[in-house]
């Protein structure tokens, strides 16, 4: 296993391993996760599901195209508007995409691979357009707002089919457990690294759910085909958890802020049982 950079404030990371007892996921499935760093769970979410999140997605996402189209060469940072439409914190404004969110299958995916009270951390769509152009670069989720603890769990949610043509994820698995890399800033979107040895492509069908830590480096491809490729990524993380303010290239982090944002950031309903 090659060693990465580090991100400069992870000085002291240790990953520790899932023993159970598990209520989702099997024992192969956690060991998965923490060699590789990543598991498909299969036939996650029914197709009336699918279609319900479809349907609740698609006027943030028609708004980010417009917000897109507005913006200089239809672009703004990762996302463009004929390559990549990112629509963020949807359960704030659909009270669907918070029930799903807040369900029996993801209070279930927390206990057993975070332990302990979690919260939902983050939850956007990304679509990548048909025909689009560019890549999402090799990175891991917490290369782009360094969280305390580092390890959460990203839950990348297939609303159809992702394939390689057009543009499923692919992961370098083992290197979650080096903790955060140490990633620069690009045009589009943060980098950890170009062009690694041992990717692994993970295409998987509609309602399967590639279940990641926020350490395992990922990246998307191209969408060659002429159809929108859709995903929803719902992000989860211990009730606690900071995000550090600052520049890494220039010093320790200058401050910290609580993700218990009372509007997207909530602790999972109570009749989940305790986690
Ligand atoms: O779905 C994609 O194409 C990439 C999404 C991604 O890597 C992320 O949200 O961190």
């Amino acid at each position: 296993m090659p060693t990465f950079v580090p991100h400069p404030w992870n000085t002291d990371f240790n990953w520790d391993d899932h023993v159970g007892p598990f209520r989702r996921v099997t024992q192969e499935q956690a060991a998965a996760f923490d060699r590789d760093g990543f598991f498909v769970l299969e036939n996650a979410v029914d197709a009336e599901t699918l279609a319900r999140l479809e349907t609740e997605i698609e006027p943030f996402d028609l708004e980010v195209l417009e917000f897109l189209a507005a913006r200089p060469n239809g672009r703004f940072s990762i996302a463009g508007v004929d390559t990549v439409s990112i629509a963020i914190h949807l359960v704030a404004r659909s009270e669907a995409l918070r029930d799903f969110c807040d369900s029996q299958l993801f209070a279930d995916l927390c206990h057993d691979l975070i332990g302990g009270e979690s919260r939902l951390y983050w939850d956007q769509a990304v679509y990548k357009r048909a025909n689009g152009a560019e890549s999402v670069l090799w990175h891991q989720d917490n290369g782009y707002t360094y969280v305390e603890p580092q390890a959460y769990l990203t839950c990348w949610v297939a609303l159809n089919d992702a394939t390689d043509q057009n543009g499923c994820i692919q992961v370098l698995p083992g290197v979650h457990r080096q903790g955060t890399l140490a990633h620069h800033n690009t045009p589009l979107g943060f980098e950890c690294f170009i062009d690694p040895e041992g990717p692994v492509s993970v295409p998987v069908k509609a309602g399967s759910i590639v279940v990641l830590s926020s350490l395992t480096p990922h990246a998307t491809g191209l969408n060659y085909t002429d159809q929108l490729r859709k995903a929803y990524i719902v992000q989860f993380a211990p009730d606690g958890a900071i995000a550090l303010r600052g520049d890494p290239d220039n010093g320790p982090a200058v401050g910290s802020e609580l993700q218990n944002n009372p509007d997207r950031q909530f602790l999972f309903s109570a009749r989940f049982g305790p986690l």
